[in-house]
Parts: C-alpha cells; sequence; structure tokens
C-alpha cells in the first residue's frame, strides 16, 4: 500500500522513469481499487467529431503553450482518477516534420480528454536509406517497452489525424486494426482485410504475432503481413465503427526515400512460413539517440541496409532507390 501512495505522490519530474503502476488486470472498473479511483470507461470530457484544419504556420511552441500538463517525453497522465489503460503512441518518422506538428497538435488534447496515460514516441530513421516502417516499429515497440509496463501500444502514421473523440485510444481483447475510415479512401474499408494506418497492440498480442516483419524496405504490404500474421496467431481483428474510426490524411506525394518495393509481394507470399523467424526475435538496430523532447520522446535509429546493420558507410548514405540525387561528396 505504502508503495502506491509512493508512486502516485511522485510527480513526473521527480521520477525520470515514467511512474508504473502495477500490471494492467484486464479493463479497470470505474470503481476504486487498492485506494486508487479509475477514470470512468467513458471519459466525461469527450466529444464527437473533431474538426480538423492544417493552418501552415502552426508551431510547436504552440503546441506545447496549449498542452501544459504534458511533461518532457510527451507524456501525461489524468490528474484525479487512475487511468483505464496506459497507452504508447509509436509513429515511425523521416522527413515529416510538419505533418508530425499537425498530429501532436490534435493528439494530445484528444488523448487528454479521454483520460489515458500515455506517451508519444517518435522512431526516427537515420541516413537515407530506403525507409523500413514496420523496423521501426519494432523499434519503437522494444523502446517504448523499456521505459513503462504499457497496457496498449498505438502504431501510428504521422499523417493520419483522428475525427472523432469516440475513437478511443485503448487496446482490444485481439489486435485492433483502428484507422478503417479514411477520407482519401471516402471513409470505408478499400478492402476487407486492410489492416494500414494505424493499429493497436497489447504487449501480449504483439509478442504473440513475434513484432512487425524487419524486410519491407520501401512502400508496401508490410501492413497486409501484419494482418496475416494476426491471423496465423491465431486471433480475431476487431475495429472500432465506421462511424468512430475516422481519420483525415494529410495529403502527401511519395517520399523520395520510400519508392516502392519491389520485393514487396515475394515477402508477403512468404509470411506464413517466415513470421516465427522474421520480427522481435530477429530485430537488429543501433539507438543512436534518445530525446526527451517537450511533446514526444524522440527516437533515432540506425535500422541499416539490407545487407545487415554494419553495412559499409557509403551503404548506409547512399539510397538503393537511382532516383534520389546523389547525396553531395561528403555524405550531407
Ligand atoms: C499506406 C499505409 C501505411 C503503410 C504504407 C505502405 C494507410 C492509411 N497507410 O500509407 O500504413 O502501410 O501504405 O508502406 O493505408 N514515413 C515517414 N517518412 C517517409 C516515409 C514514410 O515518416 O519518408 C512514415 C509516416 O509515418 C507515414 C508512414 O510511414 O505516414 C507510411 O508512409 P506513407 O504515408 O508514405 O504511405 P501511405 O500513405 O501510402
Ligand atoms: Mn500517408
Amino acid at each position: 500500500m505504502v508503495v502506491t501512495i509512493v508512486m502516485v505522490l511522485l510527480s513526473w519530474e521527480d521520477s525520470p522513469k515514467m511512474v508504473s503502476y502495477s500490471k494492467w488486470d484486464g479493463v479497470g472498473t470505474s470503481g476504486q481499487k487498492n485506494g486508487e479511483v479509475y477514470c470512468p470507461k467513458t471519459s466525461p470530457h469527450i466529444g464527437t467529431q473533431i474538426n480538423i484544419s492544417f493552418p501552415l504556420e502552426l508551431t510547436l511552441a504552440q503546441v506545447q503553450e496549449k498542452n501544459p500538463l504534458v511533461v518532457r517525453g510527451g507524456g501525461y497522465r489524468p490528474l484525479d482518477c487512475k487511468a483505464q489503460q496506459r497507452t504508447a503512441i509509436i509513429i515511425p518518422h523521416r522527413a515529416r516534420e510538419q505533418h508530425l506538428r499537425f498530429l501532436l497538435h490534435y493528439l494530445h488534447p484528444f488523448l487528454q480528454r479521454q483520460q489515458l496515460s500515455y506517451r508519444i514516441y517518435v522512431i526516427h530513421q537515420a541516413g537515407d536509406y530506403t525507409f523500413n516502417k514496420a523496423r521501426l516499429m519494432n523499434v519503437g515497440f522494444r523502446e517504448a517497452m523499456s521505459d513503462e509496463d504499457w497496457d496498449c501500444l498505438f502504431f501510428h502514421d504521422v499523417d493520419l489525424i483522428p475525427e472523432d473523440d469516440r475513437n478511443t485510444y485503448m487496446c482490444d481483447s485481439s489486435p485492433k486494426h483502428v484507422a478503417i475510415a479514411i477520407d482519401k479512401f471516402d471513409y470505408k474499408l478499400p478492402y476487407e482485410k486492410y489492416f494500414g494506418g494505424v493499429t493497436a497492440f497489447t504487449p501480449d498480442q504483439y509478442r504473440k504475432i513475434n513484432g512487425f516483419p524487419n524486410n519491407y524496405w520501401g512502400w508496401g504490404c508490410e501492413d497486409d503481413d501484419i494482418e496475416i500474421r494476426v491471423s496465423l496467431a491465431g486471433m480475431p481483428t476487431a475495429r472500432p465503427s465506421l462511424e468512430v474510426g475516422h481519420y483525415k490524411m494529410i495529403k502527401h506525394k511519395r517520399d523520395k526515400g520510400n519508392p516502392d518495393n519491389p520485393q514487396r509481394w515475394a515477402v508477403l507470399n512468404m509470411t506464413h512460413q517466415m513470421w516465427r523467424q522474421d520480427g522481435m526475435n530477429t530485430l537488429e538496430y543501433e539507438l543512436l539517440n534518445r530525446a526527451d523532447l517537450p511533446l514526444y520522446t524522440n527516437i533515432t535509429v540506425n535500422i541499416g541496409t539490407k545487407a545487415g546493420l554494419h553495412s559499409p558507410p557509403q551503404m548506409l548514405l547512399s539510397p538503393v532507390h537511382p532516383t534520389a540525387e546523389a547525396p553531395a561528396k561528403d555524405g550531407k
């Protein structure tokens, strides 16, 4: 009991690590538990649809000003009750600073209205080798779980803005595909097994599918691979209602460093054989920097190349795709 009281009294500033509660034992009731009052299952602060706009002049300082209760590292905990769930948001990232500003601008107040304990992690791929979204998300899982025994992890495209407060960023009893109604697809599923954009897993569910695949270099199919893993691991997929799972995708062209992955279909065809030997159990990366920034935890990582983690330096700097300009002589 004393431990619980000490943990509750600790402020974020006193504890370099996020203060963690005892292991989550399923969705809390809104009643009391060892002297702590859970927040209600439906927060009294949520509304319904959110009006989304993208003011180009928005700055991170303005977002910070609007979110005074967010602590360094992009963490937050409800002041007057114990959150139903503690959620880590994992955002794979490179050269999308403006999208990130817009996402943080909407996500922080959205999560606070839901009375969640949460922390936002940006997993930044260093260098300009071909982008590998799923491997970055595996890094995000390992790094976030080293901070706190999260109840739930949301894996979140940087350019998707949730449009409805009722889209609760909590995990379900099975892996959840959350971005089911995106404006770009006229607010309906592009295909039945679509699993892109935003997904949510408890740590156990994530480990059950051995995490995400590490070998999709470039755009495409890694989300389909994840959907196959979920079904091969014998789990159903949860989804919010079409009405609630609305997202606006910030319009964008394809990123230079993320061309179509020519091997995507071949790798996808091997998922049922490879998923147990390609994932968290084979993840390799070099942590270059972790920074607790005011609105998020920034994790910069070298995830290597197709040739491995420590391929010759020029491989890391010179992208494999012919379309990008050749880096300047000094590699900048
Ligand atoms: C779709 C999926 C996405 C992924 C992708 C294929 C939806 C809503 N999203 O997104 O989940 O499956 O197809 O790989 O269907 N990113 C960067 N920098 C880059 C490239 C990518 O930060 O240079 C990150 C960023 O978080 C972005 C995400 O990767 O949102 C997916 O890349 P995208 O937005 O270019 O792909 P998109 O919209 O076709
Ligand atoms: Mn996108």
